[in-house]
């Protein structure tokens, strides 16, 4: 594996950042999680472009154009040859101080780590998954807007920790107000009467690169999908729930809190969308990058 960090490679076990970058010292930074389909990056542009908004939010300003990094992302799967796989795009604050301030941080880290994604088994794409409501709630956009997604990931780990004891791989967070907000890394859609709902940023969702595919597909397919404030009552009377994540994909929600969501299947809607983005992502002249 080779690590591209600032515009070299490095071999995986010599690939190392600074004790005093402030993207560990403080989680100061942004990151993208992306994927490869058939040795070509998908929705490159639309990742890329949530990258730079969030250091657009977080005053950083990343030391290379918007094409430049595209083109590094493109490089660096080149650089490992790989067809399938998922990449890692992260820029942290750069060295500094040991102090909040990022006023001492002169140059911003670029790091690009092409590697193997940790697929959900297949058999949970046929029998679907159960997750719990987390008691961690989500961090109030008045506070920090969910939108940006920074290296400070501690209140969805908390989530997720939540969902691990309750022996679940994936957790609901709610917002403050206790609408649904999201899973720790995915997005969260529920059908009813064949619409699809799915909370929006104000409701404290990131803005998933998936969930707007699927808002495509959904186009695509005349489903009327609508982004809608959801409470734990809309998820666990839901005719069918599936959670979005460019790592999940699409994957069918069958159990919430204990409760068996529809009829224990993973609904049609849910395949229905399923088919048409596993569809997608083997025919790379769809990837719109
Ligand atoms: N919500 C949150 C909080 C996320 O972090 C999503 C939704 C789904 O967005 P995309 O654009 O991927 O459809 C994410 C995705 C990983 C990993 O290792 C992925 C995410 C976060 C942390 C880890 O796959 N983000």
């Amino acid at each position: 594996m080779r690590i591209y960090i600032n515009g070299r490679y490095y071999d995986q076990n010599e690939a190392a950042v600074s004790v005093f970058d402030h993207g560990l010292l403080y989680g100061d930074g942004v990151f993208e999680g992306l994927r490869i389909y058939c040795g070509r990056v998908f929705r490159l542009g639309a990742h890329i472009e949530r990258l730079y908004r969030s250091a657009q939010a977080i005053l950083l300003e990343i030391p290379m154009t918007p094409a430049q990094m595209k083109e590094a992302v493109l490089d660096a799967v080149r650089e490992n040859g790989r067809r399938e796989g998922y990449i890692r795009l992260i820029v942290t604050r750069g060295k500094g101080a040991l102090g909040i301030d990022p006023a001492s941080c002169t140059t911003p880290t670029v790091i690009i780590i092409v590697g193997d994604i940790e697929l959900y088994p297949m058999e949970y794409y046929e029998q679907g998954i159960g997750i719990i409501t987390a008691s961690t709630r989500r961090i109030p956009a008045d506070c920090f807007d969910v939108r940006i997604k920074s290296l400070n990931y501690l209140n969805n780990v908390l989530a997720k920790l939540e969902a691990r004891q309750a022996g679940c791989l994936e957790a609901v967070m709610l917002n403050r107000e206790g609408y649904v907000a999201e899973c720790t890394g995915d997005n969260l859609f529920i059908v009813r009467d064949g619409t699809l709902c799915t909370p929006s940023p104000t409701h404290g969702a990131l803005e998933g690169i998936t969930m707007q595919t699927v808002m495509e597909i959904a186009a695509c397919l005349s489903i009327v999908a609508q982004a809608k404030a959801l409470t734990p009552y809309d998820l666990y009377t839901a005719d069918e729930c599936f959670m979005t994540g460019t790592g999940a994909e699409i994957m069918p929600v069958l159990r919430i809190d204990g409760r068996m969501i529809g009829t224990g299947r993973p609904g049609a809607v849910t395949s229905r969308i399923r088919d048409h983005f596993r569809e997608m992502v083997a025919d790379p002249c769809r990837f719109d990058d």
